[in-house]
């Protein structure tokens, strides 16, 4: 049997070098190890061998068998390796984004929840809307009532950029001026409401705990109209948050200010990590402020080129500024918001979308 073995090693080595692509590698390995291949033949001289001879001989031939298999496996590892390089180096197209066998990875919970919102506010007629990071200070807080040197400043302090006076936006409503521009001719021309969200990633230079960050994410709304009042505020604010929590929350809502709404209110939810006992995630408050809201203020409508100096008041709007990546937590139970910028694939990987 060693001869028989030792040949067919001899043959086998010569064989695989000979081979030179995938499918000349598949065929010999059919005619070595499939059912009806060489080492299976020498398996059924097994029962021709003398007893006593049987089981160094079997153990001989799986030997063989596993050396095989693994000499197989180094060429097929060797032939891909070729092919990818020849790709590289030919003029054919070579796409490095196309899925490989490796599992696929997971949204992050931002996305998740902010696609969420995104369909809840598209099915009740707003437009999404997107925005830069990188803005000027007009945008994030002169057309937003809130002059240089205005005290209201010292709430979102930022990062500045050191040419352009430009700076990280601190807050999602420094697209508000630019939305109102885009959507504005429709109104006063069409009738057409604005009604538009617009996520986007915050920065602020602050301090950072279990439930604030330096950078983290917002979701804004805006609907103006004629005609618009706190009503309709309150009633897009609760369909919102019954939406995405299915089930009933207990919020409050308090006066709050903000230069660029009048009236401004805070929306807090009651913590869902506690149920309002208190804890770090909620600053041991029992609430966590989510939802900073109001009717928009008219200087803001103005900057907008919404409202005229002769008719000041004829249109009127809401605006809301939803603290995504707090809502992440309230929604995913997560404790603690570093967790969402971290990268930790381990904890980002568990959660799923409906
Ligand atoms: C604002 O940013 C206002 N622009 C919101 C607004 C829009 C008010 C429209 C009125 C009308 P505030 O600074 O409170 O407000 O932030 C809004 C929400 O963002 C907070 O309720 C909170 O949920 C979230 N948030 C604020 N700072 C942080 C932070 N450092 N880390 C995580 N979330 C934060």
């Amino acid at each position: 049997m060693k001869e028989k073995v030792d040949a067919l090693r001899t043959k086998f080595q010569a064989d695989l070098q000979a081979v030179s692509d995938k499918a000349g590698l598949e065929e010999l390995r059919l005619s070595f190890m499939s059912k009806k291949g060489a080492i299976q033949d020498l398996m059924k001289e097994l029962s021709q061998i003398p007893n006593d001879q049987k089981k160094d001989a079997g153990q001989l031939i799986n030997m063989f068998k596993q050396e095989v298999a693994k000499h197989f496996d180094e060429r097929k590892k060797e032939l891909d390796a070729l092919e990818e390089k020849r790709l590289i180096e030919s003029s054919e197209s070579y796409d490095e984004s196309m899925p490989t066998e490796s599992p696929v990875g997971s949204y992050h919970p931002i996305t998740l929840i902010q696609r969420e919102l995104e369909d809840i506010f598209k099915s009740m007629g707003f437009d999404v809307e997107d925005y830069n990071e990188i803005v000027d200070d007009y945008n994030c807080f002169e057309a937003l009532n809130i002059p240089k040197f205005h005290p209201a400043r010292d709430m979102q302090d930022t990062y500045y950029l050191s040419t352009n006076n430009q700076l990280l936006k601190s807050h999602t409503s420094a697209a508000q001026n630019t939305i109102m521009r885009k959507y504005g001719d429709k109104l006063k021309k069409n009738g057409r409401p604005i009604r538009a969200v617009f996520p986007g990633r915050c920065f602020r230079n602050e301090a950072i705990d279990s439930c604030h960050d330096n950078t983290f994410f917002q979701m804004e709304g805006v609907m103006i109209d004629e005609n618009i009042s706190i009503s309709n505020l309150i009633y897009f604010m609760k369909t919102m948050l019954s939406e995405v929590f299915e089930k009933d929350v207990t919020v409050r809502l308090r006066p709050g200010f903000f230069p660029f709404v009048e009236p401004g209110f805070e929306l807090d939810i009651q913590c869902l990590i506690c149920g309002g006992d208190g804890c770090p995630s909620c600053k041991g408050s029992g609430w966590l402020e989510l939802c900073p809201c109001g009717m928009i203020h008219p200087n803001v409508l103005k900057h907008g080129g919404i409202n005229t100096e002769e008719d000041p008041f004829k249109y009127t709007g809401f605006a809301f500024g939803l603290g995504l990546t707090r809502l992440a937590m309230m929604k995913y139970g997560v404790k603690d918001i570093r967790i969402f910028n971290e990268g930790d694939i381990n904890a980002l990987s568990q959660f799923e979308s409906k």
